[in-house]
């Protein structure tokens, strides 16, 4: 047999397995490529591969026997099942010190376990998150990898050069942390594209259903936001897409599309772990069932037909000055968004025995992926200022900067409220301002509530913290404590 001569193989041809592939071409490597229907190697080969250092296998073993030792190969094929089913035809034909490296959407519990069991027969595992979407994959996504760090050494001259890279030229990619680290982050990363997204989709609905902007008018809005503190690709295809007319009717596309969503459940999977782990997600939450929301057509229209809103649903005041103020409404709520992502992912850290360095994650997010923003700078200079920062909210940077934007932010939220359209992510995001700020909530009473019907306990202001006390509030029951309840 001839020598190996690929530095890395790769199974899964879809879109995102072919432009991975011709990126690490371009930067130098030799690739092996391997598709279950084989006849997409083929055509690869024939066409978009043609004339590239790309060796095309029709088999398992033909693509492991093209690599250079220790083999490194990347599994781009779909969540779930089939990432297991490969793993388990490569296996028997690995040598120990190889390395498996999965790029697909894999939930992260998923990793750990493939991390683990691989770990037990010597072999290396990596789960990479991979954003950026087809043309990232293409030109540099953003990488997120985790799972065994021996296996990072030498895959990280290859990823690190396909990654995105920012300004002074450090790649979007470094490593994460152990198990499903990577895949957490990824996950997490795609909630806060959930809510970035519902929080411009909100500030359009106020300038379009409230102020009466056509797409023409919020074109421009938007391309001056994209020059201001919103800056970020999000923020540029919106400005675009209401800058896109149908050829056929010659009508803005935005206008003439229906008005439900689909989700693929990376966002459902970051909310269902804050509640997991008790931290407050809930602008990532209010994303979610925004969109669920939305699914509901049929229902929503028929309930517009019976179900009225305020009397008055017109606006008055400034124009200009309330487009600013939706700028600022919607630049504020996305501070508290990554606030309690970033605080996610510390409560997942600790739980998992993770090291999780924040900083890294703001890089890793600065260029290449969907939510890659001139903001992740800013993010990422206040974990330089202080590396184990509680809440974003907390650096001095971005205080200033919720200062500076909450009048305009509660304006909105108001006038949303009293002229009935539904901010659900604008206005969590400030109940949660107002709530992170409160030295005091109304806790109080529910301690009493639930000491009341359930002899649950609750814990005094003048007394020391984790000394329990009871009350018999009624007279008639016991003044046995459910010490033992805890929910
Ligand atoms: P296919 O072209 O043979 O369908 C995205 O679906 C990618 O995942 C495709 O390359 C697809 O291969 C691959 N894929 C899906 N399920 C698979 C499985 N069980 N085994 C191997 N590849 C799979």
């Amino acid at each position: 047999m001839s020598t190996p001569t690929a530095d890395i193989g790769l199974i899964g041809l879809a879109v995102m397995g072919e432009n991975l592939v011709l990126n690490m071409e371009d930067h130098g490597f030799t690739v092996a490529v391997y598709n279950r229907t084989t006849s997409r190697v083929d055509e690869f080969l024939a066409d978009r591969a043609k004339g590239k250092k790309i060796i095309g296998c029709h088999s398992i073993e033909k693509l492991v026997a093209s690599l250079k030792s220790p083999r490194k190969i990347m599994i781009m094929v779909k969540a779930g099942a089939a990432v297991d089913a490969v793993i388990d035809q490569l296996v028997p034909h690995l040598e120990k010190g190889d390395i498996l490296i999965d790029g697909g959407n894999t939930h992260y519990p998923d990793t750990t376990r493939r991390t683990r069991a691989l770990k037990e027969k010597g072999l290396q595992f990596i789960g990479t998150g991979v954003s950026g979407g087809e043309e990232g994959a293409l030109k540099g996504p953003s990488i997120m990898p985790g799972g065994d760090p021996e296996a990072w050494p030498p895959v990280k001259p290859i990823f690190q050069s396909i990654a995105a890279k920012v300004d002074d030229g450090t790649p979007c990619c470094d490593w994460v942390g152990p198990e499903g680290a990577g895949h957490y982050v990824k996950m997490v990363h795609n909630g806060i594209e959930y809510g970035d997204m519902q929080l411009i989709c909100e500030a359009y609905h106020l300038l379009h259903s409230l102020l009466g902007f056509n797409a023409e008018a919020l074109h421009e809005v938007f391309d001056r936001w994209n020059s201001g503190p919103l800056d970020s690709y999000l923020i540029e295809i919106t400005r675009d897409i209401f800058g896109y007319r149908d050829p056929e009717t010659g009508k803005p596309m935005v206008d003439l599309i229906l008005d439900t969503a689909g989700q693929k459940g990376t966002g459902k999977w970051t909310v269902v772990s804050s509640a997991d782990l008790g931290v407050p997600l809930t602008l990532i939450a209010e994303a979610v069932y925004a969109r669920c929301l939305s699914a509901l057509k049929d229902e929503r229209v028929r309930a517009s037909k019976i179900l009225k809103g305020p009397a008055d649903e017109s606006f008055s005041g400034n124009i200009q000055q309330f487009v600013d103020d939706v700028e600022m409404a919607l630049y504020a709520s996305k501070i508290m968004s990554y606030a309690q992502g970033f605080a996610l992912m510390n409560a997942m850290a600790k739980e998992s025995g993770w090291t999780i360095d924040n900083g890294k994650v703001a890089l890793m997010w600065r260029g290449g992926c969907i939510i890659r923003s001139a903001f992740l700078g800013k993010i990422k200079e206040a974990f330089d200022r202080t590396p184990d920062l509680d809440n974003l909210m907390l650096d001095p940077y971005f205080h200033h900067e919720i200062e500076r934007a909450q009048n305009g932010w509660r304006r909105v939220v108001s006038v949303a409220v009293s002229r009935g359209i539904p901010v659900p992510a604008m206005s969590s995001a400030l109940a949660y301002y107002d709530g992170y700020r409160s030295d005091r909530l109304p806790t109080n009473l529910l301690q009493a509530q639930r000491d009341y019907f359930g002899a649950h306990t609750y814990e005094r202001i003048d007394r020391s913290r984790g000394e329990f006390f009871h009350t018999n509030w009624t007279g008639r029951g016991g003044t046995t404590a459910s010490t033992t309840y805890n929910a």
